[in-house]
C-alpha cells in the first residue's frame, strides 16, 4: 500500500491538496487524478508537490462518521449549535472560545491542538498547526459513503475529503471533538465531530465571503501530546465503511 499525497502552490501560498491510500495497481491512476485536479485549479500553480511513500505498517482499519446536517439560517445559530455539540462531547467554554479565537485569519496550515478543558494551545507549532494525514478510504466504501451522500444532496468534494479526515481524527482516543471552518470564502458550512455524535455539518458557520477558518483538535486532559500527533500526522488509517446518515437535526 502506497499513501499518495498531493499538494499545490504559488508564490508559497497554498492552493490545493489531496491525498489517499492505494493499492500497487491504484497509484499510477490516483497520481495522475491528482495532478490534473492541480491543473483545473482557476490560479495555476507555481508548483505541485506530489509524494507516493510505501506505508510501513498495517494500516488501522475504520468506519467513517455517521452524518447529520444543522441548517442553521445565521451565523449566531451555527456557533451556538457548534457549541451545543461541542460541550455534549466534553469541551469547555473556554475551550470553545480558544477555538474560536484559533479560527481568525491568517490561516494556519494544520490544525489547533487545544486542551478542552482549559483551551490552552497543546502544540508548539505556531504557524502551521498539526496536520492529519496519511489516511484513505477503501474503493467499496467510497463508492457507498459518496451513493448515501449523493441521496442526502450531499455532493461537495470538500465534504466528503472532510468527512475521511474527521474520521481519521475521531479514532485517536484521547481526541474529543473536532471543530473545523474552511478558509475557503465561498464555502461557509462547517462541522463539529465527535465519536459522541458523529460529523455534524453546519451551515452558516462563518459570514459569507469571509476568509477566516481553521481547524481546532479537542484533547482530554493528560492527553500524551507527542504521541497524539505522531498518531495524526503518520499512523496509516483507512476507511473501510461508511457511517449512517441522520439527516438534518435540530440542536437548538
Ligand atoms: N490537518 C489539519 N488541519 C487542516 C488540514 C489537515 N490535513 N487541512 C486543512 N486544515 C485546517 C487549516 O487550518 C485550514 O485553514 C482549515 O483546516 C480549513 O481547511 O460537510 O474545506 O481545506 O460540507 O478549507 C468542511 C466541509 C470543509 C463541511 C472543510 O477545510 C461539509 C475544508 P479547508
Ligand atoms: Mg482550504
Amino acid at each position: 500500500m502506497y499513501s499518495v499525497r498531493m499538494r499545490a502552490e504559488k508564490d508559497g501560498l497554498h492552493l490545493s491538496g489531496a491525498e489517499g491510500i492505494f493499492g500497487a495497481k491504484d497509484v499510477q491512476g490516483a497520481a495522475s487524478a491528482m495532478v490534473e485536479r492541480a491543473m483545473r485549479l482557476k490560479t495555476r500553480p507555481g508548483g505541485i508537490y506530489l509524494s507516493i511513500e510505501p506505508i510501513p505498517l498495517k494500516p488501522k482499519m475504520i468506519s467513517a462518521l455517521p452524518v447529520s446536517t444543522v441548517k442553521s439560517a445565521s451565523v449566531a445559530d451555527a456557533r451556538s449549535a457548534a457549541e451545543v455539540f461541542l460541550k455534549d462531547a466534553g469541551i469547555s467554554s473556554r475551550a470553545i472560545r480558544a477555538a474560536l479565537a484559533a479560527i481568525r485569519p491568517p490561516a494556519m496550515r494544520g490544525a489547533a491542538l487545544l486542551c478542552a478543558e482549559t483551551g490552552r494551545r497543546l502544540d508548539t507549532s505556531k504557524k502551521r498547526g498539526v496536520r492529519a494525514s496519511v489516511f484513505g478510504i477503501t474503493p467499496g466504501a467510497q463508492k457507498t459513503l459518496q451513493k448515501k451522500l449523493a441521496g442526502c444532496g450531499i455532493t461537495h468534494r470538500r465534504a466528503f475529503e472532510a468527512m475521511l479526515l474527521a474520521a481519521k481524527v475521531a479514532s485517536c482516543p484521547f481526541i474529543l471533538a473536532e471543530f473545523c471552518v474552511s478558509d475557503d470564502p465561498e464555502y461557509a458550512t462547517g462541522y463539529v465531530s465527535s465519536r459522541k455524535n458523529g460529523y455534524v455539518r453546519i451551515e452558516n458557520l462563518k459570514p459569507k465571503k469571509s476568509p477566516e477558518g481553521g481547524r481546532a483538535f479537542f484533547l482530554e486532559k493528560d492527553a500524551p501530546v507527542e504521541a497524539v500527533i505522531d498518531y495524526l500526522e503518520r499512523e496509516p488509517v483507512i476507511i473501510s465503511r461508511a457511517g449512517r446518515m441522520r439527516g438534518e437535526i435540530c440542536p437548538l
